[in-house]
């Protein structure tokens, strides 16, 4: 509330500081369709932060990877190719395992446990983005991860040999262990790569499905609740300093509200895409007891893993969350 009250006494302000300041543009390059939530929320807070600075700041947003393809995105904001973006934390999990926290296999599996995850992980991961010149505006979980197949699959057996598109390490890794073939591709397009038979299957969300309409090319979708990886939106480091105090105000407050909506739209979105996917024609329900038993062992595996690879800080994220 008091950052709404801000924002609202700093869109007073500006609309009279704007007839003298010099506009400029900030694209922000998005890795995901237009139509995807966090694509809807990060144009929301783009018209929020060019009304509340009084068009001092506009911020313009390029879904689908449009400007810079989603693994390009932070080098190009690191780099000042683009002043700000998004894109999945995770996705830099081969830069430092750190960004794969929200990736560990049955670790958090809820809203509620993946908000209390970021809270233990939220601030080493700002430093870790500070010292590559990154601030980070806010963050937003995807919905729960499941599992995408041509074929029914009721233990991890039935996967070998298949062909599963990944978009991070842990889902290579996941791949590997349950004897499928990874290969990564972006979700901007995945409709195409399932239906040339590239890939196959996938781990993702209801969303992700839905958005790419997967129907088209695959049958099944099992609810694991793996993890709910996150995207998270930020600014060059250089470009934030140079921005006024009262823009840095309105921006942040329209940061905090950008990841109260996005939260807000992922929750609604689990359910509503799940039926989306049932009314494309896919059959959609929990996977079996064998395969979510399997799938657990492979998780602690990779928990394993993955500690060792994020040594003392993974440990303390780890530690902090379950303390929560
Ligand atoms: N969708 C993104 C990441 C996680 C998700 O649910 C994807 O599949 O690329």
């Amino acid at each position: 509330m008091k950052k709404l009250t801000t924002l609202l006494a700093a869109t007073a302000l500006t609309s009279v500081a704007a007839l003298s300041a010099t506009a400029e543009t900030w694209d922000m390059p998005l890795a995901y369709s237009g139509s995807n939530f966090h694509s809807v929320t990060a144009a929301e807070f783009g018209n929020c932060v060019t009304t509340g600075t009084g068009g001092e700041i506009e911020i313009v947003t390029h879904p689908s990877g449009s400007l810079f393809k989603g693994a390009d995105i932070k080098r190009a904001v690191q780099t000042g190719q683009a002043p700000i973006g998004e894109r999945l934390l995770s996705g830099h999990q081969n830069e430092n395992a750190l960004f794969g926290f929200d990736s560990v296999p049955f670790l958090a599996t809820s809203f509620d446990d993946a908000d209390k995850l970021w809270k233990a992980a939220k601030e080493p991961l700002s430093a870790l983005l500070a010292e590559q010149n990154l601030t980070l505006l806010y963050s937003v979980p995807w919905p729960p991860q499941g599992l995408y197949f041509k074929n029914e699959v009721n233990a991890v057996a039935d996967m070998k040999g298949i062909k599963f598109r990944s978009y991070n390490n842990a889902t290579s890794r996941l791949a590997e262990l349950t004897g499928m073939l990874p290969v990564t591709i972006e979700a901007a397009e995945i409709s195409q790569a399932f239906a040339t038979g590239v890939a196959d299957s996938m781990i993702s969300s209801g969303s992700t499905g839905y958005d790419r309409k997967v129907w088209e090319s695959l049958n099944y979708f099992y609810e694991v609740d793996a993890w709910l990886p996150r995207n998270y939106v930020f600014v060059n480091s250089d470009v934030w300093s140079g921005v006024s105090d009262q823009n840095k105000n309105v921006i942040q407050a329209c940061a905090g509200l950008a990841e109260y909506a996005g939260n807000w739209r992922s929750k609604e979105y689990t359910g509503f895409t799940l039926q989306g996917l049932r009314d494309g024609g896919m059959t959609v329900g929990p996977a079996s007891d064998q395969l979510v038993g399997e799938l657990k062992e492979i998780g602690v595996t990779m928990t394993s893993e993955w500690l060792e690879a994020a040594g003392d800080q993974g440990k303390a994220i780890v530690d902090a969350f379950k303390a929560d």
